[in-house]
């Protein structure tokens, strides 16, 4: 789904802001109609963020149901004639919308965007009322799962997953206009013509430009300074690029595909401009290659979480979140658990960053759920995670898929994080999501990330992946405060996985830690441990050939569910909540800026 864009023949109008708000714990609004009219009784609630932070006390933080949002927008005036699409960026988890009284769309999942064609219901000139009814409720059926516990004290979201269950309008909202012929889809795979290390080598990128209407198709391709490098007619073709500057991790050097549809007098009908990078990406053995150069992940697995907005996209924390990733010398991240933002991954291909992809398919575990505070006998089976839930799945590949596909910077997707994968039972469930993804995604590899319980021998689901991701806590949750036995069993399991002859990522590893405890003898969730155990691991990765990546987990201090395991939240931030270092940063750059 394309990104609305100001162009020659396209306007947006944002709707960011502040909505009218009312929660819903009855669940009444539906029946009794609240987008008919003004919402009663109304707060107000500010777009992108999450509300369960914003007003203090336990009702918002923990409602469990549906939220009412409302806002008026007058649509302009000079958009008589045009396309107008209401488009929402994300809304968690679902959401159904009204224009004035008529509904225009539902949407499930929270991380990707939906839109709708609202031409009918607007008049230009006028104002409109917006409602959106946004659920935060996990089931079986949703993707990350989840169950709702009733008790006598009111409904309470129980889930498998390390992060709190923020919700509501987490992205921007926007109307905006088309013409009524589109340009509906574009898609870009980059390609390397000869030896891809080459200086300037000849590059190729392949388009495909799906049009709503008639109207004939010519692509320009123009440099970072907008001179024209080639161009072609017609809606599909391959273009080559002579002396291509390549996009690179730490450069991210971008082309734009200016993408126009031309009525029958040859007058332009609609234009988009789509950013394109070249670059290849490659496993070949245990190398993970981007522009046939070896490649090795440095960073992190993040999270969308800041106080008071919780997962609500800010532009600041944002460009703060990447300027502390330049000052530590990562060069990558995982957006863990669940697709991010589109700003964050036009920031990553913008600056060179290079992501991997991961959908909200989170918490299918029932041992990591022990953990966290939900207790399940099995979670794949026809009551739990079932074939149902593998439908929502498979929708929210497609959906991230067609979202991120022209990002140069995503270079590997992760269908899931840490699912239970050594019972004949998980790997029936996710063997048609490997099918599928690989049916979707013709040049990128493919992966889930391991869990620490469905060690090499026993898991089932690594052989469907092209790259070995593993979350290893040697030296926590297992060999804890015992870090020379986590050193030896680390670098035993790796030499396992080494087994499979393909690239290995560690995409977690780490330890609690509260800033400002310091201790000489190097007890659990001190600053001193936290360093420690980094050592330890970075010192087997450098042993083990296999090794292509490592991602402390986590970047920075994040939100989680109430419980006995953890304090105001997870502390294994290599930075606090508010984004200061603790001490293993000064560790982390001084290894990631040296090693070059
Ligand atoms: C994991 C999960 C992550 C948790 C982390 C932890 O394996 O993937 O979501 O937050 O461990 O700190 O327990």
């Amino acid at each position: 789904m394309l990104r609305p864009q100001d162009t020659a023949t396209r306007d947006r109008r944002s709707l960011t802001g502040l909505w009218r708000f009312r929660a819903d714990a009855e669940g009444v609004g539906r029946d009794e109609r609240w987008f008919a009219a003004p919402l009663a009784g109304a707060r107000d609630m500010p777009v992108p963020a999450s509300y369960n932070d914003i007003v203090p006390g336990r009702e918002l933080h923990d409602h469990v149901g549906d939220v009412w949002y409302q806002t008026d927008v007058r649509v302009p005036r000079g958009w008589a004639d045009q396309r107008v699409v209401l488009r929402f960026d994300a809304a968690t988890h679902r959401a159904t919308v009204w224009v004035g009284e008529t509904e225009v769309m539902s949407h499930e999942g929270g991380y990707t965007p939906f839109e709708a064609d609202v031409t009918a219901h607007v008049t230009p000139g006028e104002t409109v009322r917006v409602t959106a009814v946004v659920d935060n409720r996990l089931s079986w059926e949703s993707i990350p799962p989840g169950v709702v516990v009733e008790t006598a004290h009111g409904p309470r979201q129980k889930y498998m997953h390390d992060f709190f269950n923020y919700a509501g309008l987490h992205r921007p909202v926007w109307l905006y206009s088309t013409p009524t012929t589109f340009v509906a889809d574009v898609t870009v795979v980059p390609g390397i013509e000869g030896d891809p290390t080459a200086e300037r080598p000849t590059g190729t990128v392949a388009y495909d430009v799906a049009v709503a209407g008639e109207g004939a198709v010519r692509v320009r391709l123009l440099d970072a300074e907008g001179a024209e490098v080639t161009g072609a007619q017609g809606a599909a073709g391959t273009l080559t690029v002579p002396d291509a500057h390549l996009w690179a991790p730490g450069d991210g050097y971008q082309y734009d595909l200016v993408v126009e549809v031309l009525g029958a007098d040859g007058a332009l009908v609609d234009s988009y401009t789509q950013k394109v990078g070249i670059r290849t990406v490659e496993v070949r053995g245990t190398d993970f290659l981007i522009n046939g150069r070896p490649f090795y992940f440095r960073g992190f697995g993040m999270h969308e979480d800041h106080t008071t907005r919780g997962k609500g996209h800010d532009d600041a924390e944002m460009v703060h979140d990447f300027e502390l990733l330049d000052w530590i010398g990562a060069n990558s991240f995982r957006t863990s658990h669940y697709p991010y933002a589109e700003e964050v991954l036009d920031y990553a291909d913008a600056h060179g960053i290079v992501v991997i992809d991961e959908t909200a398919a989170v918490g299918m575990n029932a041992a990591v759920g022990a953990v966290i505070g939900m207790t399940v006998d099995q979670v794949f089976s026809p009551d739990t995670v079932s074939e149902r839930t593998r439908e929502v799945h498979a929708q929210a590949i497609r959906e991230l898929f067609a979202r991120d596909k022209n990002h140069p910077s995503v270079v590997l997707w992760s269908i899931s994080n840490e699912p239970e994968s050594h019972t004949p039972e998980s790997e029936e469930y996710f063997r048609p999501l490997f099918e599928l993804a690989r049916e979707l995604e013709q040049h990128r590899p493919i992966g889930f990330v391991n869990v620490m319980y469905s060690p090499a021998d026993v898991d089932r689901l690594m052989k469907y992946s092209d790259v070995v991701m593993i979350n290893r806590y040697y030296g926590w949750y297992s060999d804890s405060a015992d870090l020379a036995a986590a050193e030896a069993n680390l670098e035993a399991e790796l030499r396992q996985w080494e087994g499979h002859g393909k690239p290995i990522i560690m995409t977690e590893y780490g330890a609690d830690t509260v800033a400002g405890l310091h201790d000489l003898s190097g007890s659990m969730w001190s600053e001193e441990y936290q360093e420690e155990l980094l050592d330890v691991y970075h010192r087997v990765f450098d042993r083990v050939g296999a090794m292509a990546g490592e991602h402390v987990w986590n970047f920075a201090d994040f939100q989680t569910s109430r419980g006995i395991v953890r304090v105001d939240g997870n502390k294994k931030g290599v930075f606090t909540r508010d984004r200061r270092p603790k001490a293993a940063a000064h560790l982390l750059r001084r290894r990631w800026t040296e090693r070059g």
